[in-house]
């Protein structure tokens, strides 16, 4: 599998890849566009990259569970500046976290190359920015919405109702013009699905991986890890990991992380199992 990035380029999800999250600075303190942000988040970005990231993941809105709606100016204040600064200075594959189409289309603009979207497009004119931008797109699985998301999820069946509902997404945006081969699909651990949810979904995680398009698992320092571990989010790196290699075991192509040095060694040795150590 090749994603066809802008600007002529590619990224080969023939073995899997890490994608590390960039961790902005805070609301309170964060001004988006002053320096001593743009360069806390260059350092970050270096870091990853020598750890191995082959995508790094940038994000303003918070979608953690309970979190508010952030507005659409301060989401650009955030993100666009950064991105701006690490296009100059790094030939990195940069995946814009929003589900706004302003943001995305902005973003695109100066130099993000993949549209990672936890709302799978659904926001208004989104489905359009994706299709003018030809640029792959991560169709996320959520139910409910970030502030109530994690009260009480009830499914039937989570793995069957999540594989529909992304099917269903898929189907929509290549209908709308999205090319099929730039489609990546993710199970959205941790929105909207309790602990047993969360873990039915990665030990079916090959059912996603059947569906032929490249799959995207982000498991990482969630509840999913705490609540099983009884740990705060500082301390979930040996469970993170652990549930890395089980995705790549399914044969997910892109583990999304905090913890890139960690998840890279582990992700080759479990990449050396499932696809030779070539
Ligand atoms: C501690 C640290 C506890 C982080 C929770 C969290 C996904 C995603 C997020 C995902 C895709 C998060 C933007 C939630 N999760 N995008 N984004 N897939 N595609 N929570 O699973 O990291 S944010």
């Amino acid at each position: 599998m090749l994603l066809q990035l802008p600007r002529q380029r590619t990224l080969s999800l023939d073995k899997p890849v890490v994608m590390g999250i960039l961790n902005l600075t805070p609301d309170s303190f964060s001004d988006g566009g002053k320096f001593t942000h743009i360069d806390a988040a260059l350092r970050q970005t270096e870091q990853m990259l020598n750890d191995g990231a082959s995508i790094i993941d940038i994000g303003g809105e918070s979608t953690r569970p309970g979190a508010a709606d952030v507005s659409l100016t301060n989401e650009l204040s955030r993100v666009i500046p950064i991105i701006k600064a690490i296009r100059q200075r790094f030939d990195c594959v940069i995946s814009i976290d929003t589900s706004k189409a302003v943001v995305m289309s902005e973003a695109i603009q100066v130099g993000a190359d993949i549209i990672n979207d936890v709302r799978a497009l659904q926001e208004e004119g989104a489905l359009e920015v994706a299709v003018a931008s030809q640029v792959p797109v991560c169709l996320m699985h959520m139910q409910g919405a970030p502030r109530t998301m994690q009260h009480k999820p009830v499914y039937q069946d989570v793995v069957q109702e999540v594989q529909q509902f992304l099917q269903q997404r898929a189907d929509h945006c290549i209908a709308a013009g999205v090319q099929a081969s730039n489609i990546i699909l993710d199970p959205g651990f941790g929105f909207g699905k309790s602990l047993n949810h969360n873990y039915q979904l990665l030990q079916q995680l090959k059912q996603f991986v059947a569906m032929g398009m490249p799959v995207l698992a982000g498991m990482s320092r969630k509840s999913m890890i705490g609540d099983l571990l009884n740990l705060p989010a500082g301390q979930r790196m040996i469970g993170s990991v652990a549930c890395a290699v089980i995705a790549v075991q399914a044969g997910a192509q892109i583990i999304r992380v905090h913890d890139v040095k960690e998840t890279v060694q582990a992700v080759k040795v479990a990449t050396a199992v499932q696809y030779g150590a070539e």
